[in-house]
C-alpha cells in the first residue's frame, strides 16, 4: 500500500496553521532553529524486520491482524512508515527469518520506497529446521568445533546475503552464555568466541563495519559470553578497527548508567551501533520514550556531545535503530511513537546550551548544569520535530494521518486477519 500525495497534502492543509503557530512560538526562544530542523531532516532510525509484526511473550502470542507475511510486505510496511515520517529510511533484516532468493528484486522494492538496508542481524540463538548442529550449548564459544564452524558459516552468509542487498554492517548478537555456575570456563569461552570472531571479521568487505552486541542475561541466566560493554569492547579491541560495539538500550543490569557507557565508547572509536527501546526491569523491548524519557535525552546529549567532539556525521556515522517487539500495539503505531520520541530527544539534546554547560561543569556549578539539561529537556520541541518532517515530504502528525486514513483496516483487507510475520 502506498499513500497517496493528495491524502498527505490534505492531512498537512488542515493543521498547517496551528503548527505554523507552535512552530514560531518554539523558533522565538530556540536560537539554533534551523540547524536543528536540517539536522532532524538528515536522521533516519533503522526499523528492524521483526518488529512489523507481534511477538508475543514466552507465555503467549496475541496475533495482530493485517501483519506483513513476507520480506516484500515488511518492506511495504517500513515504506508506509517512512512516507508517514520521512525517518524511517532504512530496514534492518533478520537472517534466516529474511533470507533473500532474488536480493535484486528485493533491493528495488526497498527503493521504490526510498529504503536502504540496514545492517544485517545473523541468527545462531535458536536452531533452525534441519540444522545439522544444535546451538544448545551455544554457537561462537561451543566446545565442539562443529558447531562453532557451522554458526561461523552462518554468520558469512549472512554477510554474502547483505552484500547483494547493499548493506554494509553485520551485528552479531551472541545467546552464548551459561545458566548454571561451573557449566563454562568463562576464559575458554571467551577465547572460542575470539577465535569464531577473526574468521567472520575476515570475510568483512573492506567497507563494512561488524557490531558486537551485549547483553547481561537472558536466554543464559548464570553468565553471558558477550555481557556487557567491557566485554564487547575486549573483543572489538582485539578484533580490529572495523569492529564496535553496539549498545541496546534494553541489555543492562539495572539503573546502569547508559550515557556515561556511551561517552566513553565514543572516545575510545568504539562505539557503532544503537538499538533503540525502553525498559523498566529488564530486555523489556517496550516503546522508545516510553518509561524513561529523560534518560533517552541524557543518552543523545552524550552522543551529540561525543560525536562533536570528533567532528562525526551525526546521520551517518553510527548505526541508529530501533529494537523493540510489540506485544499489544499496532506494531506501525508503536514504531512511529518510538521513532517521535527518538527524535524528539535528539532535538532536545541539539538544543543544549552547550558552552554554558560546560562553563559550569569548569567552575562545578553542579546547580547551573542541572538547569542548562533541563531547561532544554522541559522545552516541547515537538513543533520543531514536525516541521523536519513536514519538509522532508511527511505528516505533520503521522499517528493521526494512519488513524484517520484507517490504514490497518487497508492492511487486513489486504493480507487478512489471520497473519503472522516471518521469524515470529
Ligand atoms: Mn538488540
Amino acid at each position: 500500500m502506498q499513500l497517496e500525495k493528495h491524502q498527505l497534502d490534505r492531512h498537512n492543509d488542515k493543521l498547517f496553521n496551528g503548527h505554523q503557530r507552535k512552530l514560531s512560538f518554539v523558533q522565538e526562544f530556540t536560537p539554533e532553529c534551523e540547524a536543528i530542523i536540517k539536522k532532524l531532516m538528515a536522521f533516519q532510525i533503522g526499523i528492524p524486520s521483526w518488529a512489523l509484526g507481534n511477538g508475543g511473550t514466552r507465555f503467549g502470542r496475541f496475533s495482530g491482524a493485517g501483519e506483513p507475511r513476507n520480506l516484500e510486505e515488511k518492506i511495504e510496511d517500513v515504506g508506509l512508515l517512512h512516507a508517514l515520517n520521512r525517518s524511517s529510511g532504512a530496514i534492518s533484516l533478520h537472517i534466516p527469518w529474511d533470507s533473500v532468493a532474488d536480493p535484486s528484486n528485493i533491493r528495488n522494492l526497498a527503493t521504490q520506497y526510498g529504503l536502504r538496508f540496514d545492517a544485517m542481524n545473523s541468527n545462531t540463538f535458536q536452531d533452525q529446521k534441519g540444522q545439522e548442529q544444535s546451538y544448545k550449548f551455544g554457537s561462537l564459544q561451543h566446545t565442539d568445533k562443529a558447531v562453532r564452524k557451522q554458526a561461523i558459516e552462518h554468520n558469512i552468509e549472512v554477510i554474502r546475503q547483505g552484500v547483494a542487498l547493499g548493506s554494509e554492517a553485520l551485528t552479531i548478537w551472541l545467546a552464548d552464555g551459561s545458566c548454571f555456575p561451573g557449566q563454562l570456563n568463562f576464559r575458554n569461552a571467551f577465547q572460542r568466541t575470539l577465535e569464531s570472531l577473526k574468521e567472520i571479521y575476515a570475510a568483512l568487505p573492506a567497507h563494512w563495519k561488524v557490531f558486537i552486541e551485549y547483553k547481561a542475561f537472558e536466554p543464559n541466566f548464570y553468565s553471558t559470553t558477550v555481557g556487557d560493554w567491557g566485554q564487547s569492547l575486549l573483543f572489538a579491541n582485539k578484533l580490529g578497527p572495523k569492529a564496535f560495539t553496539l549498545v541496546d538500550l534494553g541489555h543492562h543490569l539495572p539503573n546502569a548508567n547508559i550515557e556515561q557507557i556511551v561517552s566513553l565508547l565514543l572516545m575510545e572509536e568504539k562505539l557503532g551501533g544503537f538499538h533503540f527501546n525502553d525498559s523498566k526491569y529488564g530486555d523489556d523491548d517496550l516503546t522508545a520514550g516510553s518509561i524513561k524519557p529523560y534518560q533517552l535525552f541524557l543518552i543523545f546529549n552524550e552522543l551529540v556531545e561525543g560525536m562533536d567532539a570528533r567532528g562525526m556525521d551525526h546521520a551517518s556515522d553510527l548505526g541508529w535503530m530501533i529494537d523493540a517487539s510489540h506485544n499489544i500495539k499496532d506494531p506501525l503505531e508503536d514504531l512511529m511513537q518510538s521513532v517521535e520520541a527518538i527524535m524528539i530527544a535528539y532535538a532536545q539534546a541539539l538544543s543544549v546550551d552547550r558552552k554554558a554547560l560546560q562553563l559550569a561543569q569548569q567552575e562545578n556549578d553542579v546547580v547551573r548544569a542541572q538547569e542548562i539539561l533541563q531547561q532544554a529537556f522541559r522545552t516541547d520541541l515537538r513543533p520543531l520535530v514536525a516541521e523536519a518532517r513536514f519538509r522532508a515530504g511527511g505528516a505533520l502528525e503521522p499517528l493521526s494521518l494512519f488513524r484517520d486514513l484507517e490504514l490497518r483496516k487497508e492492511l487486513i483487507k489486504e493480507r487478512g486477519r489471520e497473519t503472522v510475520s516471518t521469524g515470529l
